[in-house]
């Protein structure tokens, strides 16, 4: 590694004279040229894990840390007087994703080359990703995200497609994105574009032509689809990656020596939820285009290609009109008529039915019938399609569905996000957890250790002022490090309840204003971007930053509580806020989050949770028990007999219980419609009274109290600082590191 040899052949000067940009376009040549030194991974059988997302974060210190150069890069340039956290605020984060999805894929690409698997990511190369979020008058405005500079990770290749539309056909091209392993080898996530892409096209916040689909394929991740012209954008975006993805599997394996008969030796594909699934159909239809019959094709498709579900939300199960598939893509609907009918023949039922009554496509059905594996994503999301969602798969297929619980990758959560926490652990119990995160179970034997949990609490105190600084610095918000940071970061929905995040500060509000004043200060924090056209959604962040507002500006209030909401949550962001945190937030409706990811991020970081019996806060109660993690509300089994009955009516709970009511009531005060919008607050106040579909209000009353234990709790410091090292040896099991070997184990077999 010799980063002055790198730094002169550019700039023909010493480091020190260097900006920070000109160190960051030599840091990201020389880590380029270190992976390409690296071994890829080799092997007979290959993964493909294709996903509309991959939200990967920056990556240059993460590429330094997997290198093991870190320490040594950041020790040459502090001799040159320059500081590698600086260099690396200039990195762009490319938005290649969304939420968990995305995030999730990021952590297992990073696993899977750590572990040395033979398999790559496949997506797409947005090039505004999804929009950046500004706050302006207390409301979500969308702009674009361009991330892609001159000089970026990605690496243009001579991969280039031509894929086929109804009516026309545009060229691709592939650029790559290397994954460099932990200490290990390196594979790829491999991004296809248009070669027509126009980044011209998009005008005033983030409107464009949607019609253009030549020039606009690559332009942005989900785009609004309240129309059917946006819709059909997506059906568009989805052929193109998976069209490109089957054509690129088909030319590896053919070179790796298949015949294609044997195609599912040599590649295994795993559909991360619904939007790569149009590979299967793609698939059969280029194994008939190269001459195998139709019956062998579906077998071979069949025995290749396995299926993630991350969600129960009726939403975002996607149910594609046909029409719209016979615009796009009219290719491949004889074969999904077929694939259909071979499903009616055999079972003759209309719940599994590919093609419904309404002539909609139902692409998770698709997958269930022709791949070889479903699985969810943590214990009671994986019970739940067995057991209700997905009840008449699972009679038919009781072999394919397995569970899989998420992971995160330690190296950014903890080693890249949270050093100071990383060597504390390291003096106490070496290195060995950095490569088996089961290792940190060793750090339970501190547990009742005074001296070890008060440098426990040092580095939370350093990792607050941290974020204080930060969040001063690049947003202008002043926040106490001596608060109680309580943080709740995750896309906006309704099902994930910020809404009664919100509700509760406004009760706490009443009660510092009755005299109720909390021992210690408290700093609730949200991170989240609304869907462009999700309404509700974007009403919660008005009544968020209205909230914020009026709270400010009380001089009763302001010096016991504080509500902050950051502007553009991202992976970069969440860096900041997951290792400051003492409290987050995991607060879905059970049954509704099919398991989290940040619920693990935080546990790692040594923060305490309060939460629902849902997704993963069900493996992390089994494993925490009751003293370390605080669970409140309805179980899942309750909240889907609701569903079920249809009993639920939200106003019982208004009339019936006062501090629901004032608090419900305030969104409508005069003091919030002094700073907000009548309409988006009344909107809200309507949807919570007459509505409320995600059952805000019977988990209130136990919320509001289970919030009073888990605050009275903190004051004793050293109690709390056990809880926090108990869930620290215990998050072992949600590394990433372990998800991807039982991927392996028991779906890929690589
Ligand atoms: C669906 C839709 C529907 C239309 C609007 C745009 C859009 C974007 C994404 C999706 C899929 C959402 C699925 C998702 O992100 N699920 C999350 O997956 C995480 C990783 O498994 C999991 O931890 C979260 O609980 C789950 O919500």
């Amino acid at each position: 590694m010799d980063l002055q040899n790198t730094v002169t052949k550019r700039y023909g000067k010493p480091i020190s004279q260097c900006s920070n940009e000109e160190l960051y376009a030599s840091l990201l040549e020389l880590v380029k040229e270190m992976a390409k030194d690296k071994e890829s991974i080799a092997g007979k059988r290959k993964l493909y894990y294709i996903s509309a997302e991959f939200l990967i974060g920056k990556l240059l210190s993460n590429n330094l840390i997997n290198l093991g150069i870190y320490e040594e890069v950041k020790q040459i340039l502090e001799e040159h007087g320059k500081s590698l956290a600086e260099i690396e605020e200039t990195e762009p984060e490319p938005s290649l994703g969304n939420g968990g999805l995305g995030r999730l894929a990021a952590c297992f690409l990073d696993s899977i080359a750590s572990l040395g698997l033979n398999g790559d990511g496949v997506g797409l190369n947005y090039h505004y990703g999804l929009f950046k979020q500004v706050f302006e008058n207390h409301l979500q405005k969308e702009t674009p995200n361009p991330w892609i500079e001159k000089e970026s990770w990605l690496t243009k290749t001579e991969v280039s497609y031509p894929i086929q539309f109804g009516g026309f056909t545009l060229q691709s091209r592939l650029y790559d994105i290397d994954v460099i392993g932990y200490d290990n080898r390196t594979t790829k996530l491999h991004l296809f574009d248009v070669e027509s892409v126009d980044e011209s096209l998009v005008g005033e916040g983030i409107d464009f032509d949607k019609a253009d689909i030549a020039r606009n394929l690559t332009l942005f991740l989900y785009p609004d689809d309240s129309d059917d012209q946006g819709r059909i954008l997506r059906v568009y975006q989805q052929y193109f990656m998976v069209s490109n993805a089957a054509r690129l599997i088909l030319d590896e394996a053919l070179e790796r020596g298949s015949n294609l008969h044997d195609l599912y030796e040599y590649a295994v594909i795993q559909i991360n939820d619904t939007h790569p699934s149009m590979v299967i159909p793609e698939l059969i239809r280029l194994l008939m285009e190269r001459g195998i019959l139709m019956d062998e094709a579906i077998e071979i498709v069949s025995k290749t290609c396995a299926y993630t579900n991350h969600t129960i939300l009726a939403e975002a199960l996607e149910k594609w009109p046909i029409q719209f598939l016979h615009q796009a893509v009219p290719q491949l609907l004889p074969i999904i008529y077929e694939l259909n009918s071979r499903v009616m023949r055999k079972y003759n039922d209309k719940s599994v039915a590919i093609i419904d009554d309404q002539n909609r496509v139902h692409m998770a059905h698709m997958d269930i019938h022709y791949g070889y594996s479903v699985n969810g994503v943590a214990y009671l999301h994986t019970e739940i399609l067995k057991n209700t969602e997905l009840n008449h798969f699972y009679k038919i297929y009781p072999e394919k569905f397995n569970n899989k619980t998420n992971g995160i990758t330690f190296r950014r959560w903890l080693l890249h996000a949270n050093p100071d926490l990383a060597k504390l652990i390291t003096s106490l119990i070496g290195e060995g957890y950095k490569k088996n995160a089961d290792e940190l179970e060793k750090l339970g034997s501190f547990a009742d250790d005074a001296e070890v949990l008060q440098k426990l609490l040092d580095v939370k105190a350093a990792k607050k002022a941290d974020l204080k600084a930060y969040l001063a610095k690049t947003q202008g918000i002043e926040i106490d490090d001596n608060s109680i940071y309580d943080i709740q970061i995750k896309r906006l929905h309704e099902y994930k309840r910020q809404q009664m995040n919100a509700l509760y500060v406004i009760h706490k509000y009443f009660e510092i204003k009755a005299g109720k004043k909390p021992s210690h200060p408290i700093t609730v924090i949200f991170g989240a971007k609304a869907a462009p056209a999700y309404v509700i959604a974007k009403d919660i962040i008005h009544l968020i930053l209205c909230l914020q507002d009026v709270i400010s500006k009380d001089p009763e209030v302001a010096p016991y509580l504080k509500v902050v909401m950051v502007e553009n949550y991202n992976v970069t962001l969440a860096e900041k806020l997951i290792p400051a945190a003492d409290i987050h937030e995991q607060i879905s409706l059970a049954s509704k989050e099919a398991s989290g990811t940040s619920n693990m991020k935080f546990m790692l970081n040594g923060a305490v949770a309060i939460g629902t019996m849902d997704g993963a806060n069900v493996e992390m109660h089994q494993f925490v028990g009751d003293d370390n993690i605080y669970i409140f509300g309805e179980s899942s089994e309750e909240v889907i007999e609701h569903y079920e009955k249809g009993d639920y009516v939200s106003r019982i709970y208004y009339d019936n219980d006062a501090d629901i009511k004032r608090a419900i009531d305030f969104i409508v005060s005069d003091t919030m419609m002094e700073v907000g919008c009548r309409e988006n607050l009344e909107r809200l106040y309507h949807e919570l009274l007459n509505k409320d579909w995600f059952m805000t209000l019977p988990d209130f009353k136990d919320y509001v109290k289970t919030k009073e234990r888990i605050y009275a709790d903190y004051e004793d410091r050293m109690a709390w600082a056990k809880k926090m090292l108990v869930n620290i040896s215990k998050a072992g099991f949600f590394s990433s590191d372990r998800t991807i070997a039982q991927y392996n184990e028991d779906i890929w077999h690589l």
